[in-house]
C-alpha cells in the first residue's frame, strides 16, 4: 500500500499551529501555486518604473506584487503588509490578527534566463518594526525545476513540494520534516564585488576553499542559494563591502524571515555584530550584511574578521 504523506494543511494541524496561522499559510500556498501559471503572460517587457531603490521593475516582478497582496488581503486576516515592491504598506483589515512582509519575487535577474527565483513572507503579530526574533512564522516558495515550500512555526522548518492530486489539483506533499543542516558544510555562496571585499573576509573565503573544501556555488537568488545552504550545508554571504558598507540584502522582507527558517534548522546567521534575528531596523527598507550557514563556519567567520559577536 502506498504511503500517506501528509498535506500542508495536514501537517500543520497536526502540528499544533494557531488556526488562524495555518488559515494563512495555506492561503499563501495556494496563491504560490496559482502564480506560477501566470508567469508566462508578463514575461515580455520591462514595467517601466524603477522600485524605492531606484531598481528597474520587471513587468513579473510589478505583476506578482499585486496578486500577492490582493489574494493576501482578500483572506482577512492581515492588517497589514510590508512589500518590498510597495512605498507605503498596504492596509487589509484593521482588526485582522496578521502583519505581513513580503519579497514577492526574490531574484528577479533570474527570470529572463529560466533560473530559480522565489518568494520570501514573514508573519508578525505585531507591526514593525520588530526583530525577527517575534515572527511567529515564515516561508519561502522556490520556483525551480520543482516546486518547494518551506515553512516554519516556530516549531522546526518543514519542506513541501507540488504534486498534483487524482484530479488534477495541484498541492503540497511533505517533503522532508524537520529539516537540519548536515553536520558537515558543503558549499559557499557569494555576493557582492570580491575586488572590493574587506582583506580579512577575502583571506577567510579562500580558507573556506582551502582548509574546509567547500565548493562555490551562487546562484543570484537568494532563495535558491539559501535552499542550497539548508540542503548541503555550508556559508551562504553577501557581505559587507567598502562601497557598500550595508551590503545588499534586505532585513525585513529577505534576511529576517529565512535567518527564521535556518536558525529552526540549526543553522547560524549573522549581520557582522548579532544575530540576524535580533536586528531590528527601525527603516523597513534597511538593507544588512548578511552571514548564514552552518555554526561552525559562522563562528570561523567572527573570529576571521576579529569579532565576538
Ligand atoms: P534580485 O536583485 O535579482 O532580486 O535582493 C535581491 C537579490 O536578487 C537576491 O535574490 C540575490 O541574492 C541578490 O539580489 C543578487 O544580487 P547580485 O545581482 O548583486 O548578485
Amino acid at each position: 500500500m502506498a504511503e500517506e504523506v501528509l498535506t500542508l494543511s495536514q501537517h500543520l494541524k497536526v502540528s499544533g499551529v494557531a488556526q488562524d496561522l495555518r488559515r494563512l499559510i495555506v492561503s499563501f500556498a495556494y496563491v504560490s501555486l496559482d502564480a506560477q501559471h501566470h508567469f508566462p503572460k508578463y514575461l515580455r517587457g520591462a514595467a517601466g518604473d524603477k522600485n524605492k531603490y531606484g531598481e528597474a521593475v520587471a513587468r513579473l516582478d510589478e505583476w506578482i506584487n499585486g496578486y500577492y497582496c490582493d489574494e493576501l488581503v482578500k483572506t482577512g486576516l492581515v492588517r497589514k503588509i510590508y512589500s518590498e515592491e510597495l512605498r507605503q504598506p498596504l492596509l487589509g483589515s484593521p482588526h485582522a490578527p496578521f502583519i505581513v512582509t513580503i519579497d514577492p519575487l526574490d531574484g528577479s535577474s533570474n527570470i529572463n534566463t529560466n533560473n530559480s527565483f522565489g518568494t520570501i513572507m514573514g508573519i508578525y503579530r505585531d507591526d514593525l518594526p520588530q526583530a525577527g526574533r517575534k515572527l511567529v512564522a515564515a516561508l519561502y516558495k522556490l520556483y525551480g525545476p520543482l516546486n518547494t515550500l518551506v515553512y516554519s512555526a516556530g516549531n522546526g522548518s518543514h519542506e513541501f513540494v507540488k504534486h498534483y492530486d487524482g484530479s488534477g489539483n495541484a498541492q503540497f506533499l511533505l517533503l522532508a520534516e524537520n529539516v537540519k543542516l548536515p553536520v558537515k558544510g558543503e558549499v559557499f555562496g557569494v555576493g557582492g564585488d570580491p575586488l572590493d571585499w574587506s582583506p580579512k573576509f577575502l583571506k577567510f573565503a579562500k580558507d573556506l576553499f582551502r582548509v574546509e573544501k567547500l565548493k562555490v556555488r551562487y546562484s543570484g537568488t537568494f532563495v535558491a542559494d539559501f535552499s542550497q545552504i539548508l540542503h548541503r550545508g555550508g556559508i551562504f554571504a553577501y557581505p559587507q563591502t567598502r562601497s557598500a558598507p550595508r551590503g545588499k540584502l534586505r532585513l525585513t522582507y529577505e534576511a529576517a524571515p529565512m535567518a527564521f527558517i535556518l536558525e529552526q534548522a540549526g543553522g547560524k546567521s549573522w549581520d557582522g555584530s548579532r544575530s540576524l534575528l535580533d536586528a531590528k531596523a527601525l527603516d523597513v527598507d534597511a538593507r544588512t550584511p548578511l552571514y548564514m550557514g552552518n555554526d561552525y563556519l559562522i563562528e570561523k567567520l567572527k573570529k576571521a574578521l576579529g569579532k565576538r559577536g
